[in-house]
């Protein structure tokens, strides 16, 4: 897995090996320093997907057959260096495509709610619809989802993928993402009863808690490839909602709970350029995807999960 040390890798790793045992799934990070779970618990490489040599090395020595890519930069640290998103989401996209094809590997890839542009219907966003993404984010995503189903369609390859909502956890934060703030916003309840929101009121987004992001991914690679009309790019999501409907839930559990608001213009136009809320009725039919979770199931996990954590 690619990215293993970030948001999601960080957590789908752990239960990859759960699930297939601890020496069969290889982490491999660049820049950020493992966590030690990560590497107590089974094999730890470093890969730079900038150079398909070292992804070709770690594949051999360790006889991959699924590559997990999810080394790649959001969409807001994006829009602040496109260049640079450019090389690492898609020529690091391309590397590990090119050593799947020469190594017969499965490849999952992550999209996202950031390939649908303003252009795009935003409310039940259908399967297949305009995507005319204005962010480097979205450009590279849906170049990523179509060269994925170019290499399954001309090699052969593998090639499975979702496009994620924001996602919501309590392990490792995320960096640079426009969903960032339904992350901080727990965090900020628990430390200082209060958050300042970079989203105004009203920006209803779609997201989804951890547990079911994992299993999307590890679901949607087990699926019976014989039911399967997409590949690459499937709608996701588990709820769809706006700051205040989050602040409302956490002051549930704590009443004195209070947010502002301090709009960033750079992340409410990305989001604005977001669906409100999927349609991802395809999954369902195709390799039976199903949220466990709510906003309000999520925040009293979250919530008791950070205060845990945080004391
Ligand atoms: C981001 O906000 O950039 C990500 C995403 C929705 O892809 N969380």
């Amino acid at each position: 897995m690619t990215g293993a040390c970030g948001q999601i890798g960080s957590e789908l790793v752990l239960a990859l090996r759960e699930r297939c045992g601890n020496e069969h799934v290889i982490a491999a990070g660049h820049k950020t320093k493992p966590s030690e779970d990560l590497l107590n618990s089974g094999p730890f490489e470093s890969i730079d997907c900038a150079d398909s040599n070292t992804i070709g090395e770690v594949v051999r020595k360790h006889k991959v057959n699924t590559i997990y890519h999810l080394a790649a930069m959001l969409s807001a640290v994006a829009e602040a260096n496109p260049q640079q998103a450019w090389d690492v989401n898609m020529n690091g996209l391309y590397n590990v495509l090119e050593v799947a094809r020469e190594y017969d590997c499965a490849v999952f890839t992550p999209s996202s709610i950031g390939a649908f542009g303003p252009t795009t219907p935003q409310d039940s966003t259908p399967q297949d619809t305009i995507q005319r993404p204005t962010t480097i984010y979205g450009v590279t995503k849906v170049a990523g989802e179509l060269l994925c189903d170019y290499y399954y369609r001309k090699f052969g390859v593998d090639t499975r993928g979702v496009r994620w909502p924001g996602i919501i956890s309590h392990v490792t934060p995320p960096g640079g993402g426009t969903t960032d703030y339904a992350v901080e916003i727990y965090y900020e309840a628990i430390r200082q009863c209060r958050y300042t929101c970079f989203l105004k009121a009203g920006t209803y987004l779609d997201m989804m808690y951890m547990p079911d992001a994992l299993k999307a991914a590890i679901d949607i690679m087990e699926a019976d490839a014989n039911r399967l009309k997409h590949r690459n790019a499937f709608n996701v999501t588990a709820m769809s909602f706006a700051p205040e409907n989050i602040a409302n839930e956490i002051k549930e559990h704590i009443p004195g709970f209070v947010m502002d608001y301090d709009v960033d213009p750079v992340r409410q136009a990305i989001a604005d350029s977001w669906p409100n809320c999927m349609d991802d009725s395809a999954a369902r039919e195709e390799w039976g995807w199903g949220p466990q979770y709510n906003l309000a199931s999520m925040t009293q996990d979250m919530l008791e999960k950070l205060s845990q954590k945080l004391q």
